[in-house]
C-alpha cells in the first residue's frame, strides 16, 4: 500500500462512511478515517485467520480475563501492519502531523493495571505467533475512573470513552446468550435442571488485533449487557416512565463500570453477576463453535483451553460442569474430568486480601445450581485426596482460588519467585496433593508496543546495529552487545534517550507547567499506588535527601526529578494519603530555590497506557521497590529495562528474573528478601529500631508527622508517620537505609555518563527473554499444548 492508497483510502471513508467534507473535517473526523482505513487492511487477514483455524482443526486457546488494558489501538494496528511511514506520508500530503491524529484516540481503560495490561499484551503476542485463540471479557461502557488532583487530593470522575465511536469494534447483534441469575434447581426426569428467575442478555462486540507484519489476526471479544424486555409496556402506557425503563436499567447496570479495586474484593454481589455473565457467555459461545464442528464431548480438551487470568472467572468450573452434566448429560465424574481438561488458572497475587471469597448465602442466592455442583467437585476431590484443609468450600465461603486450583489442570505463578511462593503459602495443601499441577509462566510484555511503537527512537538505533528480526524475535536484542564498545553507538543511544527525555519535558511543560532539565536523571515510579509497592519510601527518601541537599547545597548533587504516576483504589484511603503527601512534598521542594535545581518532584495525574508509552522510554531508573514477597510479578519492570532504564529494586517478582538477565552490576539492589521481611516483622518494634539507627530516616519521618509539608495543617500527613513508627506492616522503615545506600550508589553511577549508557543498554541488550510472545510460547508448551497454526513462512 502506497501513501497515497491509503490517503485516497481515507478520503474515500471521511465522505462515504463519516459523511464529512475534508474541509470541515475536525481531528475526530481524520483519525476515524484513518481507523477505518486501517481496518480494512486488517479484515482479510483476520478472516483468513478463521479460515485457517477452522480447516486446520486447530486446539482454541480461549483467554478469559475481567480486564483488557488495551488502551488506544490505532497506532499499534498501523506499526503491525508495517503502515507507519506509510501513514505520516499520507497525513503529510493532507497537512496534518500524524500525531495529532492518533493521540485523538481515546484510551480504552477497560483494566485496573498489571493483570490487565497483561491480558493485552498476551492477545497480541498470540496472534503475532499466529496461534488461533480469543479474548472474552466484558464491554464496559465506562473503564478505570478519571484521576485529578485538587490541593493535592484523588479527585475521581467517570470514564466515557464510548463517546466517541469506537472505531475497532464491530456489533454482533446475531450473537447473544441468555444468562440466567437466580431461581431454583428442580428435578426432571432424574436430572437437576436450574430454573433461573432473572436473566438478561450477553451480547458480542468483537475487536479484531492484529499480529506483528499482518500474518494474522484473533479477535477480543467483549460482551455487552442488554436486557432481555426494552421497556415495560404497561408501565409506560399508564404514565409510569422511569418504572416502565426500570429493566433495561436494571439489566445494562452489569456491563456498566469496571471495578476500580485491585485490592479487596468487597462481596458485592454485582461483581459476582459480572463474573458469572462473562463467563458464562464465554464457554456457550466457545461449546457452540466446537459443537458446530465437532460431535464428541470428549474432544473438549484436544480442542479447547480455557485460560482463568485470575479468579475472576473461576466460576468457569462448576458452569462448565453443568454445561457438560445437565445440559448434556455427560456422567458427572466425566463431565467434571473433561472440564478439568480444559481449564487452567493463572494466579496474579498471594495477597490474602486480594483473594476471592464469596458468601455461601450469596453464591445459593444468585446460582444455586453452582453452588450444588461446588459442593459435588469438593466431594468428588475428597473423595480422590482426602484433605479437609484444601475444599473450596469453607467456613460459610467459596474460596474461588481453591475451586481454580481443582478444577484446573495446570496452575500457574507468574514469575518464579511468585510460583515458588504459591507453592510454600497459600496452595502449599493443595500443591502437596497435586505437586505436578503448579507451573511457573513468568510475565513479559508486547515488544511491538513497548518498544517499537513508544519508542522510535531507540527502535531506529536497533534496527540499524541488529536489523529488524528483534520485533518478531526480542531475543535478538543480545546481538546489541557487540555495539557496546562502539563510542559512536552509545552517543547514538544517549541521544535516543535525550530525544525522548527532551520530548517529555515539553510536555510536562505544557500540561503541568512545571519546567525539568532533561539532564537530571528522571527518576519514574509508575504503577496503581498500594502499600506494598511502598511509594512512600521513594517518597521518604526525597524528603530525607531534600534535607540533606539544604544542609550541604554546594555539594555536588546528580539531579534528579522523581516523577510518579498511579491511581488509588477510591476507597483505600491510606493510598489516598500517600497521594496527597507526595503532592505536598512535590510543592514544596519545587519551590524551594535552594534545592530544586538538584532535586524535583513531579506526579503527572491519571496515569494510563497512553501515560506510560511516553514516560517510560523517557526514564533513566526504574523503580521496582515493593516488599519482598508481595508484588506477584510487575511487567513495568520489563518495559524500563528493555527501554534502557536500568532498575532500583528489592528482590521480588520478576525483579529477580530481571537482574539474572541484566547482570548484577547493571541492576541497583536493596533490600531484605521475602524471608528476612518475615523474620524482621517477628521483631514487634522492627520500624522502632529502623529509626533509632538512621538519623536520616528519623528526620524525615518528622518532616511527615510536623507541618513540614503541611503548612498551617499540621497533623495533615500524621496518619502515614504514625503507621510507618508504628506496625509498618510493609517494613518501610526497615529498607530505608539500604534504599538510601542504593539510590547514593545511583547517583555516582549517573554522574559518569559514558559508564551509565551503557548500562542502560545492556538492560535493552539483555531484556529480551521478557517479551510476551515468549510467556505465549511456555503456555503453548506446558499448559495448552498447541502451536501457530501458520509456519514461520506464513504457511
Ligand atoms: C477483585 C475483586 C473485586 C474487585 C477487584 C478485584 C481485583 C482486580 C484486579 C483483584 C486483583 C486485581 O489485580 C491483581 C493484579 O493486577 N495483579 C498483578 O498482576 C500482574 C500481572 O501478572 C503482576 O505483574 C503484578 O505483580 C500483580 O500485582
Amino acid at each position: 500500500m502506497t501513501s497515497s492508497d491509503l490517503r485516497d483510502s481515507i478520503l474515500h471513508h471521511l465522505k462515504y462512511s463519516l459523511g464529512k467534507d475534508a474541509a470541515h473535517a475536525v481531528t475526530q473526523d481524520w483519525r476515524m478515517a484513518l481507523s477505518l482505513a486501517v481496518r480494512d487492511r486488517i479484515t482479510d487477514p483476520w478472516f483468513d485467520a478463521t479460515r485457517t483455524a477452522y480447516a486446520g482443526q486447530n486446539k482454541r486457546v480461549y483467554y478469559l480475563s475481567m480486564e483488557f488494558l488495551i488502551g488506544r489501538l490505532l497506532q499499534d494496528a498501523i506499526v503491525n501492519l508495517g503502515l507507519l511511514e506509510t501513514a505520516h506520508e499520507a497525513f503529510t500530503d493532507l497537512g496534518l502531523p500524524l500525531d495529532t491524529v492518533l493521540s485523538n484516540e481515546p484510551d480504552a481503560a477497560l483494566g485496573n493495571g498489571g493483570l490487565g495490561r497483561l491480558a493485552a499484551c498476551f492477545i497480541e503476542s498470540l496472534s503475532s505467533l499466529a496461534v488461533p485463540a480469543m479474548g472474552y471479557g466484558i464491554r464496559y461502557e465506562h473503564g478505570l475512573f478519571k484521576q485529578s488532583f485538587v490541593q493535592g487530593r484523588q479527585i475521581e470522575a467517570p470514564e466515557d470513552w464510548l463517546q466517541q465511536t469506537h472505531a475497532w469494534e464491530f456489533e454482533r447483534p446475531e450473537s447473544t446468550y441468555h444468562i440466567g441469575f437466580g431461581g431454583r434447581v428442580v428435578q426432571k426426569d432424574g436430572r437437576s435442571v436450574w430454573e433461573p428467575e432473572d436473566g438478561l442478555i450477553a451480547q458480542a462486540y468483537d475487536t479484531p488485533v492484529i499480529g506483528w507484519k499482518g500474518r494474522w489476526a484473533n479477535t477480543l471479544r467483549l460482551w455487552s449487557a442488554k436486557p432481555t424486555q426494552i421497556f415495560d409496556l404497561d408501565r409506560f402506557n399508564s404514565g409510569d416512565y422511569i418504572a416502565a425503563s426500570a429493566p433495561e436499567t436494571l439489566a445494562r447496570t452489569i456491563s456498566r463500570v469496571l471495578y476500580p479495586d485491585d485490592t479487596t474484593p468487597q462481596g458485592k454481589e454485582l461483581r459476582l453477576k459480572q463474573e458469572f455473565f462473562f463467563t458464562a457467555a464465554s464457554l456457550r459461545d466457545a461449546l457452540r463453535r466446537f459443537e458446530s464442528e465437532y460431535d464428541d464431548l470428549h474432544l473438549l480438551p484436544q480442542k479447547v483451553a480455557f485460560q482463568l487470568n485470575d479468579t475472576h472467572p473461576a466460576i468457569a468450573g462448576p458452569e462448565l460442569v453443568r454445561l457438560l452434566h445437565d445440559e448434556r448429560g455427560l456422567p458427572m465424574d466425566e463431565a467434571i474430568a473433561t472440564a478439568r481438561g480444559c481449564l487452567a488458572y493463572t494466579n496474579h497475587t498471594l495477597l490474602p486480601e486480594a483473594l476471592e471469597r464469596w458468601p455461601v448465602e450469596l453464591m445459593g442466592r444468585l446460582l444455586p445450581r453452582h453452588l450444588q455442583i461446588i459442593e459435588r467437585i469438593d466431594a468428588a476431590h475428597a473423595a480422590e485426596k482426602p484433605d479437609r484443609r484444601a475444599n473450596a468450600l469453607e467456613d460459610g465461603e467459596v474460596k474461588m482460588g481453591e475451586l481454580a486450583f481443582i478444577m484446573g489442570h495446570k496452575v500457574n505463578g507468574v514469575s518464579a519467585l511468585h510460583t515458588d511462593l504459591m507453592k510454600q503459602t497459600v496452595f502449599k495443601e493443595l500443591h502437596r496433593l497435586h505437586p505436578d499441577r503448579i507451573i511457573n509462566q513468568t510475565n513479559g510484555v508486547t515488544p511491538r508496543r513497548w518498544v517499537l511503537g513508544a519508542n522510535p527512537r531507540l527502535s531506529t538505533l536497533i534496527t540499524d546495529a541488529i536489523g529488524d528480526g528483534w520485533v518478531g524475535d526480542l531475543e535478538q536484542l543480545s546481538g546489541l552487545e557487540t555495539h557496546l564498545d562502539d563510542a559512536g553507538f552509545l552517543d547514538r543511544f544517549a541521544a535516543a534517550k535525550r530525544g525522548n527525555k527532551t520530548d517529555l519535558v515539553d510536555w510536562v511543560q505544557r500540561n503541568q507547567g512545571i519546567a525539568l532539565d532533561p539532564d537530571a536523571m528522571f527518576d519514574v515510579q509508575i504503577k496503581r499506588i498500594h502499600e506494598y509497592k511502598r511509594q512512600h519510601l521513594n517518597i521518604l527518601e526525597a524528603i530525607a535527601l531534600w534535607q540533606e541537599i539544604r544542609d550541604n547545597p554546594n555539594a555536588d548533587w546528580t539531579p534528579r526529578v522523581k516523577i510518579f504516576g498511579g491511581k488509588a483504589a477510591p476507597g483505600y484511603v491510606f493510598a489516598k494519603e500517600i497521594i496527597h503527601l507526595i503532592n505536598d512534598v512535590a510543592a514544596v521542594l519545587n519551590a524551594d530555590p535552594v534545592t530544586s535545581k538538584y532535586l524535583k518532584v513531579v506526579f503527572l495525574p491519571n496515569y494510563n497506557v497512553t501515560l506510560a508509552e511516553r514516560l517510560i522510554p523517557a526514564s533513566d531508573l526504574s523503580e521496582q521497590i515493593s516488599t519482598a514477597g508481595k508484588e506477584a510479578s510487575g511487567t513495568g519492570n520489563m518495559k524500563f529495562a528493555l527501554n534502557g532504564a536500568p532498575t532500583i529494586g528489592t528482590l521480588d517478582g520478576a525483579n529477580v528474573e530481571i537482574r539474572e538477565h541484566v547482570g548484577t552490576d547493571n541492576f541497583f539492589l536493596f533490600g531484605m528478601t521475602a524471608p528476612e521481611v518475615d523474620a524482621r516483622r517477628e521483631l514487634g518494634d522492627h520500624a522502632a529500631q529502623a529509626i533509632a539507627a538512621d538519623p536520616r530516616l528519623a528526620r524525615a519521618l518528622d518532616a511527615v508527622r510536623d507541618d513540614t509539608f503541611a503548612p498551617g495543617d499540621p497533623g495533615r500527613h500524621a496518619g502515614i508517620a504514625e503507621n510507618l513508627s508504628g506496625h509498618d506492616y510493609f517494613v518501610v522503615c526497615s529498607d530505608f537505609t539500604d534504599y538510601w545506600r542504593a539510590q547514593r550508589e545511583v547517583d555516582a553511577a549517573y554522574a559518569d555518563q559514558g559508564g551509565w549508557m551503557r548500562m542502560a543498554a545492556l538492560n535493552t541488550a539483555r531484556s529480551g527473554w521478557f517479551s510476551s510472545d515468549r510467556s505465549m510460547r511456555g503456555y503453548l508448551a506446558d499448559i495448552w499444548r498447541t502451536g501457530p497454526a501458520l509456519g514461520a513462512d506464513g504457511e
